[in-house]
C-alpha cells in the first residue's frame, strides 16, 4: 500500500478551497492508502498569532477535519508539534537546501512581498513541509496546485540527501522517495472577489462550517463573468467563478443545465447563484451536523489525536535512527 501524507495550518478556520483541492481527498484517500494527516501548527506560527487563538484554531481544524470525513480509524491524525522529529529532520533538510531554490519559491515571494519584516521560517517553510513527508517515507501528498512547486523542492531535497547518504544502494531502493503530488480536479479555487486563490490568510474564504445564510451573504456579491452586465447577457461559463464552484458542487446533470442557462442568459447570475447554494447545503448541512458531534465529545477527540501522534511519533523516530546513522550524528 502506498503511503501519504498531507498537512493543513491551524492559521484559519477550514475553507471550501482546503476541502475540495485537498480535505476531501484525504476522506476518500484514506480507504486506499496507508494515511498521515497532520495539522501543521509549526507552519502556522510563522505568521503574527496570539498562543490562545492558535490552540483554538488547532482544536477547531481537527472538529473540521473530523467533519470533514477524516476517520482516525482509517488514517493517522495528529498534530505536528507533538512529534519534535518533524523539526529536527527540517534542520537537516536546511543544511542541504540551496538559499536560491527557497528564495525562488512563488508562495515565499507573495507572502514576502506582504511582510515588513520577513522571518527566516517563512523562507524555510518548504524545508519543514519536505520534512513532514519524508520523515513518514511518503510518495504521494494529497494538496491542491499551490503546493506543487513546494513538493518539487521536496523531491530535490530527497534527491539530494539520497545522493549523499545513500551511497551504495540501489536507485530503486533509496532510502527517501521522492514524494508525487495527488490533485483533484478543484486543484485550485478562487476567492469569491475572483482575483486571488481562495486563502485563509487573505479573506475571500467560505468556510465549510459557515451557517447557510452567512454562505448566501458572500455568494450574493461574488464575482461572475465581467461580460453579464445585464440579465440578458450571454455569459462564458468557463470564465466564471461560480460555474466552477458548480463543478465542486452540483451534479453533472445541473453542471450542464448551467452552462446552457448562463450562455444563453437563460438565467440570471443570482438564479445560477441560488442554485449553486442549494448544491453546497446538500454536501455542507450533513458535515455541519457532525461537526456539532464531534465538537461536543471533547474528550474522545482528545484520545484520538493522541493515539495518532504516539502512532506516527513511532514511524518518526524509526526514520530519525536510520538517518541519523546514515549521516554520523549520535
Ligand atoms: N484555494 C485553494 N484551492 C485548492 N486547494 C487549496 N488549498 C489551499 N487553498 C486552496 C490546499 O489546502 C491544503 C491546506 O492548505 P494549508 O492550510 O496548509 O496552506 P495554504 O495552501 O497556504 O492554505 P491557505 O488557505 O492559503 O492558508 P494561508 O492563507 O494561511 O496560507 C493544501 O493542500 C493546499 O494546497
Amino acid at each position: 500500500m502506498s503511503r501519504i501524507f498531507s498537512g493543513i495550518q491551524p492559521s484559519g478556520t477550514l475553507h471550501i478551497g482546503n476541502y475540495l483541492g485537498a480535505v476531501k481527498n484525504w476522506a476518500a484517500l484514506q480507504h486506499t492508502h496507508e494515511s498521515f494527516f497532520c495539522v501543521v501548527d509549526y507552519h502556522a506560527i510563522i505568521a503574527a498569532y496570539e498562543p490562545a487563538d492558535l490552540r483554538a484554531r488547532t482544536a477547531d481544524m481537527i472538529v473540521s477535519l473530523l467533519a470533514a470525513g477524516v476517520d482516525p480509524s482509517r488514517c493517522t491524525l495528529f498534530v505536528q508539534s507533538m512529534v519534535p522529529e518533524h523539526t529536527e529532520l527540517a534542520w537537516i533538510f536546511n543544511t542541504i537546501t540551496p538559499l536560491g531554490e527557497l528564495e525562488r519559491q512563488t508562495q515565499f515571494k507573495d507572502k514576502a512581498s506582504r511582510e515588513e519584516s520577513v522571518p527566516a521560517g517563512l523562507l524555510n517553510y518548504p524545508v519543514l513541509q519536505a520534512a513532514d513527508i519524508l520523515l513518514y517515507r511518503a510518495d504521494r501528498v494529497p494538496v491542491g496546485e499551490d503546493q506543487v512547486q513546494h513538493l518539487e523542492l521536496s523531491r530535490e531535497i530527497s534527491r539530494k540527501w539520497n545522493a549523499r547518504f545513500d551511497a551504495g544502494v540501489g536507485a530503486g531502493d533509496a532510502f527517501f522517495p521522492e514524494p508525487e503530488p495527488l490533485l483533484t480536479p478543484s486543484r485550485r479555487i478562487m476567492g469569491l472577489d475572483g482575483k486571488a486563490k481562495m486563502s485563509k490568510s487573505l479573506g475571500n474564504t467560505v468556510g465549510l462550517l459557515e451557517p447557510a445564510d452567512e454562505i448566501w451573504a458572500k455568494l450574493r456579491p461574488a464575482v461572475t463573468d465581467p461580460k453579464r452586465q445585464r440579465r440578458t447577457d450571454p455569459g462564458t461559463p468557463e470564465v466564471c467563478n461560480i460555474y466552477h464552484l458548480h463543478k465542486a458542487f452540483s451534479p453533472p446533470e445541473t453542471v450542464q443545465h448551467v452552462a446552457v442557462q448562463c450562455s444563453t442568459a437563460g438565467w440570471g447570475c443570482i438564479d445560477c447563484k441560488k442554485v449553486l447554494h442549494e448544491s453546497m447545503e446538500r454536501e455542507l448541512v450533513p458535515i455541519r451536523s457532525r461537526a456539532r458531534e464531534v465538537a461536543a465529545n471533547g474528550a474522545l477527540v482528545k484520545e484520538m489525536i493522541d493515539a495518532g501522534a504516539d502512532h506516527a511519533r513511532r514511524v518518526a523516530q524509526a526514520t530519525m535512527r536510520e538517518v541519523k546513522d546514515r549521516m554520523g550524528l549520535t
